[in-house]
Order: structure tokens, then C-alpha cells, then sequence
């Protein structure tokens, strides 16, 4: 064992960035262990950490460029590959102008420093103003927020776990997911402490979550209802006198305009919404306001909804007029030794927004991409503008867009499709050529996204342990070569290594971090210390000022009052999603070490509505929506509301990352979320809160 080596490097699955210990030889990994010397993560890790290395070496992984011969995929050559790629996506452009061919890039890029870099340069080479991600599946209500107050869609408060007296969260079960658009690796140890020093963790979930059995304090919300909370405890604020909005008074327009504006939202009234007493409320209020210093974090629950822009903003306005936004224990911003934010700086720059619409149904145009809602009528809708052609880049919408199956079916009809991706899967069996991509273990690891929502500034940077199989490129070049091919050049552009040493000089702490320093840090990572504040001069607003009460949220104030949760008598329940700690999104179900065991595919319905029901424990139950069905066994617990079903998200594989261990056939909760509920202002989809009725399956 004497060429035993050992790397410290970032894993970079989900946003926590835990710090790893890798130790292995030239061929294998011998073991991945938490890095306790890391000054973000402190020792964390999760179980999908160790599944890095059965990525690299899953058998059903693609690893030559495949093409789609007589409904076959079959092996080819790098160089046909290519060649395929550009006459096909060039033909297709040609005959239907640039936005004839669609992009959807899905989760993983944002992990990936090289895809990262690389993509902006593919998608302005096809011209193409039809973008897709991830993202309107996602999180944009937050940079919508950001953008409508504080003028850049990257300034987002992070809450500062590390000194709140109080935390208040809603649709976030950081414990299970570690944290998202907040990289916080252990969470539950972070709350101990919280309790520790004397303070409190109240979480507002129709689920009583693994968040909420640790925080002890847990209140059950009828889904979608957030927003009448949150401008309810703003309304009591205001109408106890307490707001004080500290250091920011100074910079900060819209204060009447707010207090005006959540006259209507009493405690009383978002009793009723909600189902949370009036008199909890009015306490909250009181002690959000009082405590010494307190956070809101609103995520998924809170934004994968149709009110999901109202509560971002009603989240920071909350933290804004209590005195908890940019100081101490309260939301923060971060100073990244990669400053997105300062790179594509917009100060003084005029600018509108929503930026456009799409073609079929007006739906909104954030930071430059469409809602992935609208992606299948934009496939399946003729005339000029519809996408013809499409190029995924390790994106799985079938599985995980709202009504994917109609994703599905409107792939099936392109003219032509492109994948990089690990798996021929749900998603990529429609394609008629699939390149290979590279695995974390292949690749350099520097988080470009993930330390601008961290709870601490730090940096690490760890280079490739293995090269990729059959002499294969790293994803980054093939990025770049396919770029290059179109553009009809010979040239791909520098490293991701050599970009990221150009860039860190230019960042908050160009003085200490270097790649070389990152590569000799002995824990592998560089401290660079809590959050400090420092929103007034980066505000990026035209005026240089703190909107608290944009015009684009205050009209959408009616469509909330006149929300009726769903009484209707087809579909008289509501689903929502979860998320489990040993699978992650759609694409880790090939891990036998992550999916043996127990079927972990259940809907979770409460004891009442079960026996209502008649349904039993483990029964096959059959869900239906407006667009899909699905048939799951049954899991009563009475960790779920009243009228609430939840079943989690990334399952359901019919093709490829099947989960090899159990073959257990799963079902996707996207067959039922339905892709005509969105949160109108941001276009993102309302994952949560869809209508169901359940009844046990024949
Ligand atoms: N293990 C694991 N970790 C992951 C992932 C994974 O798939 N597996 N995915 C990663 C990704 S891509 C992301 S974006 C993050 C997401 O991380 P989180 O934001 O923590 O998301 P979830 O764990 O889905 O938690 C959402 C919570 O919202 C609740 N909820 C649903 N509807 C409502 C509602 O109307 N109101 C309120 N208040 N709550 C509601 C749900 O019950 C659930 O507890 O997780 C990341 N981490
Ligand atoms: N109902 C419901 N739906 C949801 C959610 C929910 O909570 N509820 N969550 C939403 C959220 S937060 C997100 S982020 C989206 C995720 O949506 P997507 O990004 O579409 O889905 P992933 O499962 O992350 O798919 C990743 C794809 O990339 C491939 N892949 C994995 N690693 C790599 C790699 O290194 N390179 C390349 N090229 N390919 C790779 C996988 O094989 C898979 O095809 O899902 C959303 N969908
Ligand atoms: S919590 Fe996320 S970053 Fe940490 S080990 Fe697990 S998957 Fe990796
Ligand atoms: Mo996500």
C-alpha cells in the first residue's frame, strides 16, 4: 500500500460543500472520510459523500460518445460525435432560425466549476435566446426578491447561524437537504448550538420534520398559506410599534408603503389561512422583534409555491424592519473569495425587468433563462420561435419539471436532441446523441456559486484524482470543443484552473487566496472568518437605495387575498414534496449503497385521513391531479398535517440510474405536479400545493 496518497477536496453533490479526506491509490479509492479540520463543514458528512466513487465507477455509466442508430444507441468516435452535433444543431438553426434549439442545463453545473465557465460560452454561440434550467424549479423567487430590492439577482441574505438568537424557518428541512441557498453542513449540530446559548429554532412545515423534531419548536401550516404568516407578523410589528430598522433606516424607501400594504394580513386572518392560532402569531412577532438578534430563511417549502416571490420578499422585510438584515445574527451577506456579485457588477446600469416573456403563455424572463414550465408548450406550440432541437446538459426534466411526462412526449418529437450526461435515463433516451461527462473524482473542485450562500467565508480547491475512462476529456473541454466546433474555431480557451487563478485576485481576498495557497492549506481550506456586514455600499439598485416595497410585489397582493386553499370536491387534498437524506435529486439511485434497504418511495398520509380512507399501512395507494396519476405504498404518520400528502422527489426511474439495488419500481412525483401552477411573478413552479385526491389502488 506504499502509493497510498491522501486529498482533501470539497464534495460538491448539494450546497453544503462538506471538506473530505479521499484516500487512494493509483486506480481506486480507498475511503472518503469527513474532514474534521475543515472550517466550514467541521467534520459533517453525509452517506452520498462515499457514493463519489461509485459514480466514477458505475457499470451502467455512459462513457463513449453514443448515437442514436434505428432507436439503438451506439458507440462512435469523439470527432463523429462532434461532427453530428454541429450539422444537426446547425441544420436545425438554418431551417428555424437560432432559437430553433433549446438549452436546459439542470442542477449538477452548479456544482461544477468547469461547466460552469465553459457553458455561457455554448449558449452564446447558439444564440439562442430559449434557455431553461434548473433553476425556475427552484429558487428563483429569491433573485427575484434580490433583484427588485437590492438590484442584483446574486446579493442573497444568508442567515447567520453562527451568532442568531432566533431562527425562524419555513419550507426548509436543512437537516435532511444540509442547507440550500444557505450552505450550512451539519445543521442540526448549528442548532444545538443555538439552543445552547439560550436561543430558539421555530419551524413552520406542513410536515413535522427531521428539522423540526431537532429545533423542538414545530408549527404545522397549510401549504401555501406562508405569505399570510409572514405579512401578518410584519402587520403586527408594525401595529405593536417594535419595527427598527437600525443601520439601513438611512438607505431604505418604502417603509409606509409596506405598512399600508399588510393592513389586511391580521393575525386573525392568517389564523384562518394558515391554521396557526392567532395568538402564536402575535407572540412570534413579539419575540422575532425583541430577541437580540433573529433570522427568517424562507426556501423550497417557501418559494417552490405560488406565492413563492411574495414570501422571499416578505422574508427579507421582515428580517429589514426588525434590524435584522446585514448586522450580526440576523441575514448576511457574504464576501467570497470569487465575487460573483462584484464580476457582473450592474451599477448604474438601466435596466427592466421582468426582462422578457415567453412566447406561448407570457410567462416571465429572469436572469436570462424561461420557467421550465413553459419548456414542453414552447417544444410542442408551431410557429416561428418554437424549439426544434434541444442540448440538455446533466438535466433530468422528465423526472423533475413539473409534468414531465409531457416533457417526455414533447422531446419525443424534436427534430433533433443532445445530451452530456452520466446515464442514458429518463431524459436522455430521447436524444439521438449523449456525450460523455466526467465525475467529480475526474475533475477539479473549486465551488464557484456555493461560498456566496455560506455561512462562513472560506475557500478550498482540490484537483482531479483520476483520469477520465477511455482517455475520454474532461466535461469543461467537451463544453468547450463543441463551443469551439460551432464557431467554426480550432481554439478552447484556458483551464478551469487557470481561469480560477486569474479570478481570485480580483476577489474580496485576493491578498491571501491563490490556487496555490488553497492547494498548501493544511486543512485543506482557508478560513476567512464570519459574515460581516456591508449591504449599504453594494447595493446595486439604480437609486443606490433598499426598496422595501416594490411595486411588482405590492400588485400581487390581491391574487394572495383572494388564494382559497383547494376545496374542491376532485381533488380535495394537497401534495407536497420531500426530500430524503440518502438520494439526491433524480441521478444518485444507482449507489447500492444509497438505495438498498426499505422502498423509501412511500406517500406519507395522516392517521385520520387514512382511515377515512380505509387505507392501510404499506397499501398500494392511487394518487391523482389534474394531469397524472401514480400508485405508491402508504406510510401513516401523523408527521404529516391533516389533508396533506408528501411524497418525495427524485424517484421514479423507468430508464437507466434505476435503482439497481432494490428494483423496486418507484413513481415519480412529477407525474402529478402540474406545469399550470406557477408562482406567477418569477415563472417558478408551485412544486407544493398541488390538488390530489387519494384512494386505495384496485
Ligand atoms: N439529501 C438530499 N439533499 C438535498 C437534495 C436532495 O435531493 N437530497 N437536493 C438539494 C437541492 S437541489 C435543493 S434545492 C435543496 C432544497 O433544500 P430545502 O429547501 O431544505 O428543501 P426540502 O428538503 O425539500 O424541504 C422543503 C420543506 O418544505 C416543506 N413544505 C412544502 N410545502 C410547504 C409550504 O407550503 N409551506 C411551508 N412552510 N413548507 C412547505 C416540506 O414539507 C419540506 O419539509 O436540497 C439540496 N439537498
Ligand atoms: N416535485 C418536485 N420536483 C422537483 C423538486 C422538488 O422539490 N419537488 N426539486 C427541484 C430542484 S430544487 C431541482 S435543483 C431540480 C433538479 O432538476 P435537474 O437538474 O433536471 O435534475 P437532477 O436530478 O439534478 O439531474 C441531473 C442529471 O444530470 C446527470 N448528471 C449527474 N452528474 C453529472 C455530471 O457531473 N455531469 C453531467 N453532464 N451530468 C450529470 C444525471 O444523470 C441527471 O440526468 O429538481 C426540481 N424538481
Ligand atoms: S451534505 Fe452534501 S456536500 Fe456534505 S457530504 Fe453530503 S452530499 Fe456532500
Ligand atoms: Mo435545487
Amino acid at each position: 500500500m506504499s502509493n497510498l496518497k491522501t486529498q482533501y477536496r470539497t464534495c460538491n453533490i448539494c450546497e453544503a460543500m462538506c471538506g473530505l479526506v479521499v484516500t487512494h491509490d493509483d486506480t481506486d479509492v480507498h475511503s472518503i472520510k469527513a474532514n474534521p479540520a475543515d472550517p466550514l463543514s467541521r467534520g459533517h458528512i453525509c452517506p452520498k459523500a462515499i457514493a463519489l466513487q461509485d459514480f466514477r465507477t458505475d457499470a451502467d455509466r455512459v462513457t463513449t460518445p453514443l448515437k442514436k442508430v434505428n432507436g439503438e444507441f451506439v458507440p462512435i468516435s469523439w470527432d463523429e460525435a462532434y461532427e453530428f452535433a454541429v450539422e444537426r444543431l446547425t441544420a436545425v438553426q438554418e431551417a428555424n432560425g437560432k432559437d430553433g434549439v433549446g438549452v436546459y442545463l439542470g442542477n449538477p453545473n452548479a456544482h461544477k466549476f468547469g461547466n460552469l465557465l465553459n457553458l455561457p460560452g455554448l449558449v452564446k454561440a447558439l444564440g439562442t435566446t430559449n434557455r431553461y434550467s434548473s433553476a425556475t424549479a427552484d429558487q428563483i423567487p429569491h433573485h427575484v426578491a434580490s433583484i427588485h430590492m437590492l438590484g442584483h439577482p446574486m446579493l442573497i441574505p444568508v442567515p447567520d447561524v453562527a451568532r442568531t438568537d432566533l431562527m425562524l424557518i419555513l419550507g426548509g428541512n436543512p437537516v435532511v437537504s444540509n442547507g440550500s441557498m444557505m450552505t450550512a453542513p451539519g445543521f442540526g449540530k448549528r442548532m444545538d448550538e443555538i439552543k445552547a446559548r439560550g436561543g430558539r429554532v421555530v419551524v413552520v412545515d406542513p410536515r413535522r420534520t427531521e428539522t423540526a423534531e431537532r429545533a423542538g419548536e414545530h408549527l404545522f401550516i397549510q401549504p401555501e398559506t406562508d405569505a399570510f404568516l409572514l405579512f401578518a407578523l410584519i402587520h403586527e410589528i408594525f401595529a405593536q410599534g417594535l419595527e427598527d430598522l437600525g443601520a439601513l433606516a438611512a438607505v431604505t424607501d418604502g417603509v409606509a408603503a409596506l405598512k399600508e400594504a399588510v393592513q389586511p394580513f391580521t393575525a386573525e386572518k392568517a389564523a384562518e389561512m394558515t391554521g396557526i392560532k392567532g395568538q402564536t402569531i402575535r407572540d412570534l412577532a413579539r419575540s422575532f422583534a425583541t430577541a437580540k438578534s433573529a433570522v427568517c430563511y424562507a426556501r423550497m417549502g417557501a418559494s417552490t409555491q405560488s406565492f413563492g416571490s411574495l414570501c422571499q420578499w416578505a422574508s427579507n422585510a421582515l428580517n429589514i424592519i426588525t434590524g435584522n438584515f446585514d448586522s450580526e445574527g440576523g441575514a448576511m451577506f457574504t464576501t467570497p473569495a470569487l465575487d460573483y456579485v462584484g464580476m457582473t457588477s450592474r451599477k448604474g446600469k438601466a435596466r427592466s425587468y421582468p426582462e422578457k416573456r415567453s412566447r406561448v403563455s407570457n410567462q416571465p424572463l429572469y436572469n436570462g433563462e424561461f420557467p421550465v414550465s413553459v419548456m414542453a408548450e414552447e417544444m410542442e406550440t408551431p410557429g416561428a420561435g418554437q424549439i426544434k432541437a434541444l442540448v440538455s446538459v446533466a438535466g433530468n426534466p422528465v423526472l423533475t419539471a413539473p409534468n414531465g411526462q409531457r416533457i417526455g412526449r414533447a422531446l419525443e418529437q424534436l427534430d433533433f436532441m443532445m445530451s452530456i450526461d452520466l446515464h442514458i435515463n429518463d431524459t436522455t433516451r430521447h436524444a439521438d446523441l449523449i456525450l460523455p461527462a466526467t465525475v467529480a473524482l475526474e475533475e477539479e473542485v473549486y465551488d464557484m456559486v456555493f461560498h456566496s450562500f455560506a455561512v462562513r467565508n472560506t475557500a478550498a480547491f482540490a484537483g482531479p484524482i483520476f483520469a477520465p475512462p477511455n482517455g475520454n476529456p474532461q466535461e469543461w473541454e467537451v463544453i468547450a470543443r463543441l463551443t469551439a466546433k460551432l464557431t467554426g474555431s480550432n481554439r478552447i480557451g484556458p483551464s478551469p484552473t487557470e481561469v480560477l487563478g486569474m479570478m481570485l485576485p480580483q476577489g474580496y481576498h485576493g491578498d491571501v487566496v491563490s490556487v496555490e495557497a488553497l492547494l498548501n492549506a493544511p486543512s485543506g481550506s482557508i478560513d476567512l472568518g464570519p459574515l460581516v456586514s456591508n449591504i449599504v455600499e453594494r447595493l446595486e439598485t439604480q437609486d443606490g437605495r433598499l426598496n422595501l416595497a416594490p411595486e411588482v410585489f405590492l400588485a400581487d397582493l390581491e391574487r394572495l387575498l383572494a388564494f382559497n386553499p383547494p376545496v374542491c370536491e376532485e381533488f380535495p387534498m394537497v401534495m407536497i414534496g420531500r426530500r430524503q437524506v440518502r438520494s439526491h435529486n433524480s441521478w444518485t439511485q444507482n449507489s447500492v449503497r444509497l438505495v438498498k434497504g426499505r422502498n423509501r418511495c412511500t406517500v406519507q398520509l395522516h392517521p385520520q385521513d387514512a382511515a377515512r380512507l380505509e387505507l392501510a399501512e404499506a397499501q398500494e395507494v392511487l394518487v391523482e391531479s389534474a394531469v397524472g396519476t401514480a400508485t405508491l405504498p402508504a406510510e401513516i404518520t401523523d408527521e404529516i398535517a391533516l389533508g396533506v400528502i408528501s411524497i418525495p422527489q427524485g424517484w421514479g426511474q423507468r430508464q437507466g440510474n434505476l435503482s439497481a439495488a432494490t428494483k423496486v419500481q418507484t413513481v415519480s412525483i412529477n407525474d402529478l405536479t402540474d406545469d399550470s401552477r406557477i408562482d406567477p411573478i418569477s415563472g417558478n413552479a408551485a412544486f407544493n400545493g398541488v390538488p390530489v385526491r387519494a384512494s386505495a389502488a384496485k
